[in-house]
């Protein structure tokens, strides 16, 4: 066993809390054995581009909540991914976006079973940090995807496109259908979402520019990614504020459930809404003239690159410093700034092509 696969092992033993993985642990051949006789002898802290891609790992997917169709779709794309690169796939889990003490504890569990890497979705950055430095330690490869902690409690963050562009695009949508004036309202995730809370700063810098002069933010509701809240959320902002314009909602979730309630009120097609959602889910809105256009990137990419990150730190290939390169599925990728790696650009979605996309 190598001194690396020891002190992995061992260190696990300090979270385990069953005999039988201690035995596994510090005795016997393990996975790790196997795992780390062929591949790459990577030093800790420096990257080898040469290294073969390892197979046999396990990467443990841990969303922000797993009844997402979202999230599903994400994940799917790292579960293919794997597969390709002859790695197993696992996902694991809370089912509410404001379970942070359950993602902890998945965070763990995964730990104490010794998966190779992890790609989480933060729900809280400050909640999930100490157990994810506990699972570097470890010597397990933590990618986050989606919504980051901390640079310093991962090696990687998979960003789905530049914060900036989406908080900028989405006022700059917005503004448009309503023609530069009037009041508007963000309605979001949770309350500590690191994700949509970037996007949301990015939003109050591009209403500074004098353009939106006419424009007033008025307030940020909070539906945790629950279609219920966020459909009682859509209400409550148009009970307390009914000149409201319109709304900008930066989860799949929430934009769904204020679609829903305008296109069965009578403020359908007058209150403009738009913001991050799914085509799938926002077809038949569309269609029906309640939102006129959208975006996102497709998230089945998002869950391919976490997966084949999460294999290439687990590699050696990378370390997640900035500028370090790695190919993953034909593209290049460039590790940027605090260990950033952006997907690409959103789409927006409309009329004219929403029929294009299936997800
Ligand atoms: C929801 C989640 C997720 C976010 C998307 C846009 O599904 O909040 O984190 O990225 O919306």
């Amino acid at each position: 066993m190598r001194t690396s696969s020891i002190r992995r092992t061992c260190a696990a033993l300090a979270a385990a809390t069953s005999l039988a993985l201690a035995v596994t642990a510090c005795g016997g051949t393990t996975k790790n054995d196997v795992k780390d006789s062929g591949g790459s002898n990577t030093a800790a802290g420096t990257a080898n581009p040469d290294a073969a891609l390892k197979k046999g790992l396990t990467v443990g997917f841990l969303p922000k909540q797993v009844n997402n169709p979202y999230f599903t779709t994400a994940d799917k794309g790292g579960e293919k991914a794997l597969a390709e690169l002859g790695s197993t796939y696992k996902e694991v889990g809370p089912s509410s976006a404001t379970d942070t003490a359950g993602q902890v504890s998945y965070v763990n569990t995964l730990t104490q079973q010794q998966v190779d890497a992890m790609a989480v979705s933060a729900q809280d950055p400050g909640a999930l940090c100490t157990a994810l430095k506990q699972a570097m330690k470890n010597d397990i490869k933590v990618v986050t995807y989606d919504s980051d902690t901390t640079p310093d409690c991962r090696n990687a963050f998979i960003s789905q496109a530049s914060g900036e562009d989406l908080g900028r695009t989405e006022v700059q949508l917005l503004a448009e259908q309503i023609g530069y004036k009037g009041e508007i309202a963000i309605l979001s995730a949770a309350q500590t979402a690191t994700n949509q809370n970037a996007w949301i700063e990015f939003m109050k810098e591009e209403l500074k520019d004098p353009k939106y002069k006419d424009i007033k933010l008025v307030k940020t509701a909070y539906g945790n990614d629950d279609a219920q809240q966020s459909f009682q959320q859509t209400q409550g902002l148009l009970q307390e504020y009914p000149n409201l314009k319109g709304i900008i909602s930066p989860t799949t979730v929430g934009i769904k459930a204020a679609a829903q309630y305008l296109s069965g009120s009578k403020y359908k097609g007058k209150v403009k809404l738009t913001g991050l959602g799914t085509p799938n889910d926002m077809r038949k809105y569309v269609k029906n003239g309640t939102v006129d256009a959208f975006e996102l990137w497709d998230p089945a990419k998002l869950g391919d690159l976490a997966a084949r990150t999460a294999v290439a730190l687990a590699s050696g290939q990378i370390t997640g410093k900035e500028g370090e390169t790695f190919k993953a599925g034909g593209t290049e990728y460039t590790i940027g700034k605090d260990g950033v790696i952006n997907l690409g650009k959103p789409t927006v979605f409309d009329a004219k092509n929403i029929d294009q996309f299936d997800f």
